[in-house]
């Protein structure tokens, strides 16, 4: 049995403002023309769908047009919901798309497994979706009150994972799909910091080994987890930030069969909205964001300068119109990162001016000061 998963489409996100949806429009394409031409019998997709709760509803339509286009293909779907999603829209979802043989699970529930039927035969999946604290709590396990209590947040989710996978019959692959932290993966820039965190990270040894693979979205970087089950993290399908600019991104094609073990390939897409972080020389600057504007792709500039210059940021943006992000570093800047004594920071005009050393290697002209305080003024009024 063929499976294409895959995880993370965080549509809706914007980068500065920009909207990456174009690219992953472009990536999605590609996921289901890849599907159709391997014939693969069913699709994972491991959370994150969205990058926010209340995802734009040009995101939400590229999502559901792309789980259309995979129902009249005829290609079955399993959807978890992640950090990103919110539980109730998915929800909400349910029934409408059951009807397109999508099987979505956006709740926390010892009764989360499905039989998915596809042309290859039947699939037994389990499924948990991110654990989060307040879901995960009123779970009640076959224990006294007692000792449930004792239950930390790691022992409730292994023991969610051991109830639901018991609940998977033999006779067909069986998988575990699930939008969650294993220790010692490794993460990218992009994920919420808090939800990589120790708190919520579990050993990997809480997959049992009977299964035919553990199907993981939550981590931006793909990788093949230490596990004593073949398990993997599909990624992200685009890079979405800058410090990602240049990783590999796409999705896993898994092969899965009773009694065979399971094989897994990470197939990359070429992404349509690459992104570059380029550092240049002022004196070469023009010339070189020429070049880059035939590229495609959006861009993080940083500059590097002798005196500082008004107006650059404009320059750069009108001859290379995908710079989102423009940085000027100034050669004398050697103490740009020196931290600001924190009494300091209790006067304003004193932490501007610092700042403006910091930033342009001088202290701010008088006007400029005069500038800040009046908006300083202006602000303690609004918000009085
Ligand atoms: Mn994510």
């Amino acid at each position: 049995m063929r499976l294409l998963h895959t995880a993370d489409w965080h549509a809706g996100r914007h980068l500065s403002r920009r909207s990456l949806d174009e690219g992953l429009e472009k990536s999605l394409g590609e996921l289901v023309d890849y599907a159709v031409r391997e014939k693969v019998d069913a699709v994972l997709l491991a959370g994150d769908v969205f990058d926010g709760t209340k995802p734009p509803p040009s995101s939400q339509q590229l999502v559901y047009r792309t789980l259309m286009r995979l129902y009249l293909e005829k290609i079955p779907v399993a959807v978890i919901a992640g950090n990103h999603d919110s539980v109730g829209h998915w929800h909400a979802l349910k029934p409408v798309f059951e009807l397109a043989n999508v099987t979505i699970v956006s709740e926390l529930s010892t009764g989360s497994v499905h039989t998915i039927q596809t042309r290859s035969g039947p699939l037994h999946l389990a499924s948990l979706p991110w654990p989060n604290e307040r879901l995960l709590s009123p779970i009640r396990f076959e224990q006294s009150d007692a000792d449930e209590l004792k239950l930390t947040w790691a022992d409730r989710v292994r023991r969610l994972v051991q109830v639901l996978c018991n609940e998977l019959k033999p006779g067909a692959p069986r998988l575990l799909m699930s939008h969650l932290m294993v220790n010692g993966s490794r993460v990218s820039c992009t994920e919420r910091k808090l939800s990589i965190s120790d708190t919520y990270a579990v050993p990997s040894e809480i997959f049992p080994k009977d299964l035919n693979y553990v199907a993981l979205g939550h981590v931006h970087t793909p990788q093949t987890v230490a596990a004593p089950i073949k398990s993997c993290y599909a990624g992200c399908l685009r890079p979405m930030d800058f410090g990602e600019a240049g990783e590999a991104r796409g999705f896993y094609r898994v092969e899965v069969g009773v009694g065979k073990p399971t094989e897994t390939e990470f197939v990359e897409l070429s992404p349509a909205q690459p992104l570059h972080q380029m550092e240049l020389q002022r004196e070469t600057l023009e010339q070189e964001l020429d070049q880059l504007a035939q590229r495609p792709g959006l861009y993080k500039v940083i500059v590097h300068l002798q005196t500082p210059e008004t107006g650059l940021a404009d320059l750069i943006r009108k001859k290379l119109p995908n710079a989102l992000m423009v940085r000027t570093l100034l050669t004398s800047q050697s103490h740009a990162n020196d931290l600001i004594a924190p009494e300091k920071l209790l006067d304003p005009v004193e932490t501007f001016r610092q700042f403006h050393q910091s930033e342009y290697g001088c202290a701010p002209e008088g006007e400029l000061v005069d500038l800040f305080l009046s908006l300083l003024k202006e602000d303690a009024l609004e918000t009085a």
